[in-house]
This record gives structure tokens, sequence and C-alpha cells, in this order.
């Protein structure tokens, strides 16, 4: 069976354990469908697969059985971890669509109770991870990993909104950028799933986490260099979400690239429409991108980026065969997406 396929089949089981813990803890049973539904609500998997990937990729055996079950979870659970992350992330940047539908705080019935859902479906991730990883050895840094992840996570978070309410663009830097991205994606989107496998398999030592760190977060602010540049010009039929970064004054990598490109007075149309509420404003913000070819810009930045990635995994994890093949592919798994 594919990854993909052996990885979807775990996630029924994981619901049924769930149930069956709120069920032992006296919920209504009427309840227990609401609790479930913001966990299954799809997307590409990328985090996840990445656990069950990496240890594939690591060991020069092939998985066993249990191994493959205990790293589907883990990716499971770094998909619940996301899926928290995101219900706030649209509260805060008022999205209206993710996976190609209202997303979850604008759905019937939902509204601000969106935020404890968030909350349950983060709390879920304790309750799983006991259950099967609480006997072993790893347990104590797999809490800590999930634990740091979602501190790193609501730094950048923080640093994120904190930026487009203080900053006008001429003020943000790519400095800021760097922290904002490396915290708020990089971290939980590729230094968790990768830190986890390792764990899990006993594979960590202080210098294959530091290999490991220093790429996957690298590789993460260029993952988010991708969604800043698909907020605006992707295909929402694609990304099944609709862009928002414009209107709420985003440090978005984009914004910054074509600030510094703009003439004084494409500047100024920027510091007029940028941030701004409003269709027209936000449509000649995009007209300014466009006029420095931002699209071109981006497209030889990420193409660089990606050779520099490729020789970086050369050069730091070159002695580190196992590590080297996990870091090749994660890196094939950003190249050049349009979702
Ligand atoms: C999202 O950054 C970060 C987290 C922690 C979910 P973002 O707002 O750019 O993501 P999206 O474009 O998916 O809303
Ligand atoms: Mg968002
Ligand atoms: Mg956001
Ligand atoms: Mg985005």
């Amino acid at each position: 069976m594919a990854d993909r396929e052996t990885f979807q089949a775990v996630l029924p089981s994981i619901l049924t354990d769930l149930e069956q813990d709120l069920t032992r803890k006296g919920m209504p049973e009427a309840l227990t469908d609401r609790f479930l539904a913001p966990m299954s609500k799809g997307g590409k998997l990328n985090r996840g697969l990445i656990v069950l990937n990496t240890g594939h990729v690591l060991l020069h055996r092939p998985l066993t059985t249990i191994e493959i079950r205990h790293l589907s979870i883990l990716g499971w659970l770094t998909e619940f971890f996301q899926a928290s992350y995101l219900i706030w992330d649209d509260i805060m940047d008022a999205s209206e669509y993710r996976r190609g539908q209202p997303c979850w705080y604008r759905r019937e019935g939902v509204g601000l109770s969106a935020v404890n859902d968030g909350c349950l479906v983060k709390s879920s991730i304790m309750v799983i991870l006991q259950q099967y990883f609480g006997n072993r050895p790893e347990y104590a840094q797999l809490v800590e990993l999930f634990h740091e992840a979602s501190f790193r996570t609501e730094l950048g978070q923080l640093a994120d909104m904190t930026t487009s309410d203080e900053c006008n663009l001429a003020e943000m830097t790519m400095e800021r950028y760097k922290f904002i991205s490396e915290n708020k994606t990089a971290f939980y989107s590729f230094y968790l799933p990768v830190a986890l496998a390792l764990q899990y398999l006993q594979r960590t030592t202080e210098q294959n986490l530091a290999i490991v760190r220093e790429l996957l977060l690298h590789m993460g602010w260029c993952f988010q260099v991708q969604d800043d540049y698909l907020d605006v010009f992707g295909d929402p039929r694609v990304t099944g979400k609709v862009g928002t970064d414009i209107r709420d004054n985003k440090c978005s990598w984009i914004a910054l690239r074509a600030f510094e490109l703009c003439s004084s007075e494409q500047k100024a149309v920027l510091r007029l429409c940028y941030g701004r509420p409003d269709m027209g404003k936000e449509a000649r913000a995009k007209e300014v991108f466009c006029q420095v070819d931002i699209e071109g810009v981006f497209r030889n930045f990420e193409m660089a980026e990606l050779d520099n990635l490729e020789k970086r995994i050369e050069e730091v994890a070159g002695d580190h065969e196992p590590l080297k093949d996990v870091l090749w592919s994660v890196l094939e798994k950003i190249s050049r997406r349009d979702k």
C-alpha cells in the first residue's frame, strides 16, 4: 500500500480511541460528533506524511507493522496540531475559505465556539500520545516536542499579528519576516514531523537534531515564501483558500520584495492601498506587484533557494547518509508546489 493510503487508514481508529475516551469521561453521546467534526477536515496531509516517510527513509530495513502504525499516529497528531492552529489562524486573519470550504468559524452553528474547538483538537494530541506512547522511553521527548512546537508557533503568530497591526510596509524587514516564518510555520511544519520520527526511532543525537533543525527551518521559511506568493497569485480552486494578506497588511515576502523594487510613485500607491479592507485598493496593490514583475522575481528566488538548499544538504548532511535522504525527500515535497 502506498504511504498515503496506509496513513489515511489509521485515522478512523484514532477517532474511535478519542470517542471511547469521551464515553469513559461521561460525555453525552449526542456531543461526540460535534467534538470529532473539526478533526477530519482533509488537506494535503504533507506534515503527517513526513513523519511516516522519515521512518521509511531513515532505516535501512522495512518498517515493522507496529512502527508503521506508531509513525502514522504521530503523523496524525501533527495534522491535529496543524488543524487547531488553522482554526485559530483563520479567525485571526478573517479568512473566508480553507480547504475549499468556509473556514471552520464561519460554519453554521460554530462561530466563536471555534476557539474552544481549536483547544479540543490540540488537547486530543496529548490524549492519544499518552495512550500509545505513555509507557515508552521516548514519551517525555515526544511531549516536549509538541510543547516546544506550540510555543514557537504561538510566538510566530504573535509576531505576525503585531507586525500587521503596528508596522507599515516601509517599516517591515526581512529579518522580521524570517522570525515570523521560522516560528509560525517552519518549526511545526518541518522540524516537528522529522524530529518526532527521529525521537520515536531513537535516532537522535545532538548533532543530528542540529543538522535537521537548521535545514528544516530554512525549508519552512521557503515554504512560507511560497505560501505568501500563493496567497496573492494562487488559484483558489487549487489552494482551497482565498488570500487575505494584502488587506490584512501582512508582513509577506512578496509585499516586502515588491516594495523594495517600487518607484516612488508605486510606493505611494502601496502606502495608500496595502492593508486596507477595500477590494478596489487590494486590486491596485496587486497591480503594483505585477508592474514590478513580482511573479518573475518570486520564481527566480524559488529556483535559487531550492538550489541553495540542495547544496546545503550536501554540505551539512553529506556524511550522514540517512539524514541526507530524509532532507532530500522533504525538499521534494516543497519543490515548485502550487498548493
Ligand atoms: C499560518 O500562516 C500559520 C499558522 C500557524 C497556521 P498563514 O496565515 O499565512 O497561513 P494561511 O495562508 O494558510 O492562512
Ligand atoms: Mg492565515
Ligand atoms: Mg496567519
Ligand atoms: Mg498565508
